[in-house]
């Protein structure tokens, strides 16, 4: 199976697991819109997940509430993220984004239910049978989320778009590590934490990982097809935002995702060839149109 149809597959599955835990909750509006915004994605994250628990011998049944739990979070991230107050976009996945299709309320509502899902996922005892794992697993995912993470880059990012001055390529670095990069690495160590294994080797690869991720979005931002990636496009160039394309040349950008690919395949050697779908991964992230 291709890399593609694999990562599709797999994405299906855990947003099947994620939307049956959503509908175990009454259909109000905001749980209708909990279920619209986890849908669609590329299911990067879960997919980490899903083979990085592979790699440690976890039960792919358990390891699916710790893929979800991963999916709920980054679906809170976006839907908070297009707000107005925010990046304030109508248009995510295809799609209209959650407070035009319902409203503010609705979306600022259903981005916190997601979080809270997050949570409830990664500590029910169907996803590890350990109570000292699943403390483990939402301590680790509260560090990537909060304000020693996700939430850090996002203010940084917020907070330069009204700076004097233009972020330096190193300030660029640190800003994404956060916002984009916390979850991704989060989710490619979720596997080792389940299987109580060494997550140092999977550190190394994320971090290689969503930084190439990152300059990858930015590439697709400058020349990528609004259609295709089913969003807007062109916002960081007309907000005259620095990113790593603006800071680098797009060749240079290019030739540096493609190094961080390697550096993030070379971290996995100690995996041998059970890593060779985390290595597609890598590859995957520099080569998407969406
Ligand atoms: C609101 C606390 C808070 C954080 C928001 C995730 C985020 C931080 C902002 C989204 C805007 C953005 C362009 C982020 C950088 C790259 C990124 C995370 C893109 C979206 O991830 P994909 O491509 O999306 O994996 P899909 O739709 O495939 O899940």
């Amino acid at each position: 199976m291709s890399f593609r149809a694999a990562l599709k597959t797999c994405a299906a599955e855990v947003d099947a697991h994620l939307i049956a835990q959503i509908r175990t909750h009454d259909p109000i509006p905001v749980v209708e819109a909990m279920a619209y915004a986890v849908a669609g994605g590329k299911g990067l994250r879960g997919y980490l997940v899903m083979e990085s628990a592979r790699i440690h011998g976890v039960d792919p049944n358990r390891a699916l509430w710790s893929a979800a739990a991963i999916e709920a979070i980054h679906a809170y991230s976006l839907v908070h993220d297009d707000m107005p107050c925010m990046d304030d976009d109508d248009l995510r996945r295809g799609h209209p984004t959650v407070h035009i299709k319902w409203n503010e309320t609705t979306a600022v509502l259903t981005g916190d239910a997601l979080q809270s899902l997050g949570f409830e996922l990664v500590t029910d005892p169907r996803c590890h049978e350990n109570a000292q794992v699943r403390a483990e697993l939402a301590l680790t995912l509260a560090r990537a989320s909060g304000a020693r993470g996700m939430v850090l880059g996002q203010a940084l990012d917020i907070a330069a778009e009204s700076a004097a001055s233009q972020l330096t390529l190193e300030e660029i670095t640190a800003l994404q590590a956060g916002k984009t990069g916390a979850l991704i690495s989060w989710s490619a160590q979720a596997g080792a934490i389940m299987g109580q294994a060494e997550t140092a080797p999977l550190s190394a690869y994320a971090d290689a990982l969503g930084l190439a991720f990152q300059i990858a979005d930015d590439i697709l931002d400058v020349e990528g097809d609004a259609e295709v990636a089913g969003k807007r496009l062109q916002k960081d160039a007309d907000a005259g935002k620095a990113t790593f394309v603006s800071l680098l040349g797009l060749e240079p950008a290019r030739a540096r995702a493609a190094e961080l690919v390697d550096e993030a395949i070379s971290a996995l050697s100690v995996y041998g060839d059970s890593a060779d779908e985390l290595r597609a991964a890598a590859r995957f992230v520099i080569s998407r149109d969406t």
